[in-house]
């Protein structure tokens, strides 16, 4: 069993910075002091974790300081903000995810904001046929760039791998990869309108925060292995702001009333038995966001267990 972690540091998708400092990931087992400490402490976290739950792990580091330099001179299309940004790492991101799965590779990204995930679940798509998604978020990322009331491209990656939006000028590159009866939706709660519209109309399985506390968790899951079908390559694109922010503190746009720490661990482990995951997101955890140093180890803790959860550990 081998898995490819790529490591996406970019935060082009929305305006909070931080969310670009992955390497947090890599000293996570953590007391402050440890966090704070020196380099030789990278990759002493999460990839001896993963490595001890008998992955063979191979990692990709990723560094987007100069694109995003060469970017900044494009005016943005439109009132979409980073676009040429987004699109030039998205196009990187996916072509790294791409080889790796081709090698039959799991793959692990840690971002990074969730525009990323036009680059994520379109390079496992090109690999493994049928892909089915399973996005656990508080919120739908599913704008068009029509609909978008922010311009901020973490909103919009859905409609982008779906197709809904349209080609879009610069995103050639990223052709619609993504049925609209092959995505489940888990943890929604703060939604806009026009996006409302768009997941009526198009008829996408979504499971809000309601749906979570009428049925538990274990049934919406199974319910949604149901629907995507038992056969399927599924792609967990996990939204750290999905959890409640008193487990999740530091990340971009929290929304209070969210996932439990054990309904977000219940998600990842029971993927992980179904035994069709294929590629893992663990996005918008940003450190830079913390209010307090125990805000952000506890938020930078729980990316890291979740990603450990997908990736076979258990309680017992
Ligand atoms: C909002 C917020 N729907 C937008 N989206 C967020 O900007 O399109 N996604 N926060 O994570
Ligand atoms: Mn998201
Ligand atoms: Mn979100
Ligand atoms: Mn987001």
């Amino acid at each position: 069993n081998s898995c490819a972690v790529i490591a996406a540091p970019f935060s082009g998708g929305q305006p909070k910075g931080g969310v670009e400092l992955y390497k947090s990931f890599f000293i996570c087992n953590i007391t402050n002091n440890l966090f704070r400490g020196p380099p030789r402490m990278l990759e002493a976290g999460l990839l001896d974790m993963i490595e001890g739950l008998d992955w063979k792990v191979e990692i990709q580091h990723n560094d987007f300081n100069a694109l995003e330099k060469e970017c900044k001179k494009v005016v943005d299309t439109r009132h979409i903000k980073n676009a040429s940004f987004v699109s030039k790492t998205c196009q990187t991101i996916h072509e790294q995810i791409k080889k790796h799965a081709a090698l039959g590779q799991m793959i692990l990204t840690l971002g990074g904001d969730h525009s990323l995930g036009m680059a994520t679940v379109s390079g496992t798509a090109a690999v493994h046929k049928n892909l089915g998604v399973i996005w656990v978020d508080a919120h739908a990322d599913i704008n068009t760039v029509d609909s978008t009331d922010t311009g901020n491209l973490h909103g919009c990656p859905v409609s982008f791998l779906t197709g809904l939006t349209g080609q879009v000028e610069g995103f050639e590159w990223l052709k619609p990869c993504l049925e609209t009866n092959k995505i489940c939706f888990i943890g929604l709660r703060d939604v806009d309108e026009p996006e409302k519209k768009i997941l009526k109309e198009n008829n996408i399985k979504a499971f809000s925060m309601y749906h979570v506390d009428k049925y538990g968790i274990s049934k919406v899951v199974e319910m949604c292995l149901e629907y995507l079908g038992k056969d399927t390559p599924i792609h967990l694109s996990f939204d750290v702001d999905a959890l409640d922010p008193s487990v999740a503190p530091s990340t971009g746009t929290p929304v209070r009333g969210g996932l439990s720490f054990r309904e977000g661990h219940y998600i990842c482990e029971a993927l992980h038995e179904s035994g069709q995951l294929v590629g893992i997101d663990i996005m918008e955890v940003n450190p830079a966001l913390a209010l307090s140093d125990e805000q952000q180890i506890q938020t930078i803790n729980v990316g890291c267990s979740l990603a450990r959860s997908a990736l076979g550990e258990t309680l017992l």
